[in-house]
């Protein structure tokens, strides 16, 4: 249903623009930031925290926090990296969010939404992502590892998101830098940290690894880490307190002792 949406949303969109500007060259050639490096950084946490509102499984999390102030928080937290909602019906962001966002940071940005068409790639580029979301279980491996190297040739880096194996084997290719698993079942929305576990080891050494969703423990990144994941995709710990950028610090004050 979020993907049908989605592809209408996309539809509706494109017909409003002129074809001129759906042409990659036009878009700003401002350089991104390597979300691949900012996350495997040794002094930094490892961490990707989230600014997300409402999502299907938990309906509204926080609608009153503020992505200016969250966004610094975050990173003063010494979060590694941002995640951005856009999804205004599912998840209650919008692109002003990653806007905001990226005008008081300079770290790197992922751009937290379904993708399924290069539209919404040149307008993660030219918002101010650096990086964007393929989603494996929503895209046909031919088109997703299209998009992938379109994102490519705008400069932009690409985080692949997988739940099993089979997912996880037919799209890979080389025009991705990261590759996440959710330890979210989208179906079900059962949380379990071993679909992580298991899958880590037949990830390719030449990406970088991120553990996504249901972390609520400073201690499970040490086991997430020592098991061979680089990154934590960190959401509604955060986000579900009055001052997610003050439980970001908590939390991350926690994992460095
Ligand atoms: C964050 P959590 O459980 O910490 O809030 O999870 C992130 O992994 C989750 O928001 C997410 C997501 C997605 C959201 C993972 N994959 C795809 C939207 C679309």
């Amino acid at each position: 249903k979020i993907i049908a949406d989605k592809y209408k949303e996309v539809e509706e969109k494109k017909s409003l623009v002129p074809v001129k500007l759906l042409e990659k060259s036009v878009y700003f050639p401002g350089s991104v930031v390597s979300m691949k490096k900012y996350v495997t950084q040794p002094d930094k946490s490892g961490i990707i925290a989230e600014f997300k509102r409402k999502s299907p499984s938990k309906g509204m999390i926080n609608g009153a926090a503020s992505v200016e102030t969250v966004s610094i928080g975050y990173m003063q937290a010494e979060a590694s990296a941002l995640s951005i909602l856009t999804d205004k019906e599912y998840f209650g962001g919008t692109n002003e969010d990653l806007k905001i966002a990226r005008k008081f940071n300079f770290c790197p940005i992922l751009r937290k939404d379904f993708v399924v068409d290069e539209y919404q790639i040149i307008e993660a580029k030219s918002i101010g992502a650096d990086c964007i979301l393929l989603i494996a279980a929503a895209l046909e491996p031919e088109k997703l590892k299209s998009l992938a190297y379109f994102a490519k040739s705008l400069g932009l880096e690409v985080l692949m998101e997988v739940h099993d194996g089979e997912e996880l084997e037919r799209s890979l290719c080389d025009g991705l830098d990261l590759v996440g698993v959710n330890n979210r079942n989208l179906k079900t929305f059962e949380v379990s940290l071993d679909t992580s576990l298991a899958l880590v080891n037949q990830i390719p050494n030449s990406f970088v690894k991120i553990s996504e969703s249901g972390i609520s423990d400073p201690k499970t990144l040490i086991q997430l880490s020592e098991a061979g994941f680089d990154g934590f995709l960190i959401g509604e710990n955060f986000m579900k307190s009055a001052r997610p950028e003050q439980a970001a610090y908590n939390f991350i004050k926690e994992f460095k002792k």
